[in-house]
Order: C-alpha cells, then structure tokens, then sequence
C-alpha cells in the first residue's frame, strides 16, 4: 500500500429485523403466521413496532393502535417484556464478540462493528457479516439483517436494502452509484423537517445536493451543511465507537389524560423531580451543563426548551414549561419531560491533563 494512503475501513451493520415482534413470535408459536404489533392496545397507546405481515397492511412503528387498528382489524397486539428484548440483545452482542471487540450499539437492535483488522474468513467482512447473522439465526432463532461497506453511514443504510433476513454488501467501488440517487430522507441525521425544506429547495437525492454549494447548504441545514455534503459523496469518516459518554439524563410522564392547564403541568414536574434527582445522583461526579423540558403534544409533535445550568433548579424547570407552553397553539399535552444534561467527563479529563503539562 502507498504510505500515506488510509487504509481502506471494513464497516458492518447490523439490525435485527422486527425486533419485538419476531421475539414475540418465537416465544409464542400462535402469533407466527398472524400480524403482530408489539405496544399496549389502550386507545392511547403507540406501537413500539409490527412483524411484517402487519407491515404489508401499512402499519408502522410509532403508529397509534387505534390506526393500526383500522389499517389491519385483525391485527393482534401484544404486551412488550423489554427485560427479555435486553436479554435477547446481551446474547446478540455476545455473537458479535465472537468476530470483533470494536462494536458500537445504536439501540437494543442494532449496532456498527468494524472488522477492518480481522483475519477470519480471510478478512471478509460480506463472510463475517453472514458468519454472525448465521450464529444469531441458529443459536437465537432470530434474523438480522445486515450492510457492509467501507464507512458507518453507506453501512447503516445497505443493512436496510434487503430487510428482512438480507444482507447488502456495497464494495468501494460501488459507493458512488448506490448514493447518487439516494434519497436524502434515507440519511441518518436528515429528519423529515430537514428534508422537507431540503425538498422545497430542489433538493432531493444525493446528487441534487452534490450540485449544490457549500454555502446554500448552510443557508439550509446550517451547522449540518459539511456532514450533508461530505455524506453526499459517499463519505463518512466517523470511527466506531465501543464506549459512549451518556450526554443526559431525564425522566419523563405519558398522563393518563392530556392536560391543558400550566398548573397540571407544574404538578406532573413536581412529581417527576425527586426520580430525576435520584437518577442524576449517579453521575454527580459529571456535573451538569443544561436543563431542559420537553412536552409532547396530542398531535405527538415534541417541543424541547433547554438553558444552561450548574444545578437542577425548579425555578428554572418552571419558566422553560412556560416557555415551552408558549408553543402550544391550543394543543393538549400528552407528555411532560424533564432533564439534565451531563458536562463531558473525557473533555475535562483532557483539559487537566494539558495543565498538567510541565511547560
Ligand atoms: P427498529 O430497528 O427501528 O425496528 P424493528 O427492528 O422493529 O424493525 P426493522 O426490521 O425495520 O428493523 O427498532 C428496534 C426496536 O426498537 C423495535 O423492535 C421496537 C423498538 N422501537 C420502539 O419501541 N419504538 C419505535 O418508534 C421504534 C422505531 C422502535
Ligand atoms: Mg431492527
């Protein structure tokens, strides 16, 4: 390899496919061939998520039940046992172990792990990729789907390509063509609302954005401008990370009825103090860096108001719900949040280090 060349990065993702539900559905052979969603089946209630029979009905993750409901009547809703889904994903993680100790989780379901070192399978990362997917379906009769590719984010979105039980390998040489004409929804990071303002500038796919300048892409997405355009041409430099600093912590109430009144609201972050104080006494040592509340409406569009802070402070939590309540609009309130964010334990750490420096 010419010096200074990078060494070209070796990246799978895995996700496993309609996690809940497909754990549901081995544990309980009835539900196998019906549709299945996982959530409460109350008439407020939101499903977690669905197997795929139910999805071929058009029903969704996130989706409220009553919808659901009426999308597939036959649709039969089970309560979720999240201690066995946090079981199902310490064995899942075990088989990752088996292949690489550079693994980073996203969630219960998925995580990045980066193999670029390993001599298994002659360093195949398409071949570890099946390798682990075949552990998970023989040991945990589960199916995960997976991407492989040179970087976390092309990663990321093949594993989605041939979901479920699928794997979509993209080679370096491939990478350009597969994001050309990517949507730009598709990019972890590009929200709807993103996309929707990035739409109204005729901006659609990967190439549209290509075409585009750096500084129209700030005008549009600001900060997320370089990340977008680098992203757009197939690149993404970050590393996979096995260690992640929590950055909050909160605590949060769905009410049984939505509230409309300040003083309801005033009440429920009484209540919620004490828990977010206990919560908070584990990372003290952290210190904190910012408040923040956040509701969510009966339309389920979520509002958060934060300032910073060096200490949880009620006064404080009370003038951000005023402030967040300002963006009501005659709304309802279905849930009321509150939370604490944490200092950067590592930036510190740094910093004293370079202190202690002799000059
Ligand atoms: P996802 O990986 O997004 O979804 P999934 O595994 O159910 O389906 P897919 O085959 O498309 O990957 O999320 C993993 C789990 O996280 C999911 O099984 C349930 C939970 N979850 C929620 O509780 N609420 C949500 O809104 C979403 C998206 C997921
Ligand atoms: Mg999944």
């Amino acid at each position: 390899m010419p010096i200074g060349k990078p060494k070209q990065r070796k990246i799978i993702h895995i996700d496993m496919d309609c996690f809940y539900a497909a754990v549901e559905m081995r544990d309980n052979p009835a539900y196998r061939n019906k549709p299945i969603a996982v959530g409460g089946d109350g008439p407020r209630s939101v499903l977690c998520t669905c197997n795929y029979a139910a999805r071929a009905f058009g029903v969704r993750s996130a989706m409220p039940a009553m919808t659901a409901k009426s999308l597939c009547p036959e649709l039969l809703i089970v309560n979720g046992r999240m201690s066995v889904y946090q079981d199902v994903s310490r064995q899942v993680h075990e088989i990752f172990r088996r292949y690489t100790s550079i693994i980073e989780p996203l969630s219960l379901d998925e995580a990045y792990l980066d193999v670029t070192d390993s001599t298994l399978f002659g360093g195949s990362a398409t071949r570890i990729a099946e390798a682990i997917r075949c552990d998970i379906f023989n040991e945990l009769q589960l199916t995960a789907s997976a991407g492989v590719a040179t970087n976390k984010f092309i990663a990321k979105i093949a594993s989605d390509e041939n979901k479920p039980n699928g794997i979509c390998v993209i080679p370096p040489d491939k990478v350009d063509e597969f994001v050309a004409d990517l949507p730009l929804i598709k990019i972890p990071g590009v929200g709807p609302k993103t996309a929707q303002r990035l739409m109204q500038a005729g901006l659609v796919t990967c190439r549209d954005v290509r075409a585009s300048t750096p500084a129209a892409l700030q005008l549009l997405v600001g900060k997320q401008a370089e990340s977008l355009y680098q992203r757009s041409f197939g690149k993404d430099c970050r590393e996979v990370v096995t260690h992640r600093e929590r950055k909050t912590v909160g605590v949060e109430k769905t009410l049984a009825q939505d509230i409309a009144e300040q003083s309801e609201c005033r009440d429920v972050i009484q209540d919620l103090l004490p828990k977010l104080k206990a919560r908070y006494d584990k990372h003290q040592a952290r210190g904190i860096s910012k408040l923040t509340v956040k509701l969510k409406f009966d339309d389920f569009a979520l509002t958060t108001v934060e300032q910073q802070a060096v200490s949880i402070e009620p006064n404080l939590f009370e003038s951000l719900l005023q402030r967040a309540l300002e963006r009501s609009n005659g709304r309802k309130i279905r849930l009321v949040g509150i939370s604490v964010g944490l200092n950067n334990l590592t930036a510190s750490n740094k910093e004293s280090d370079q202190l202690s420096l002799p000059i």
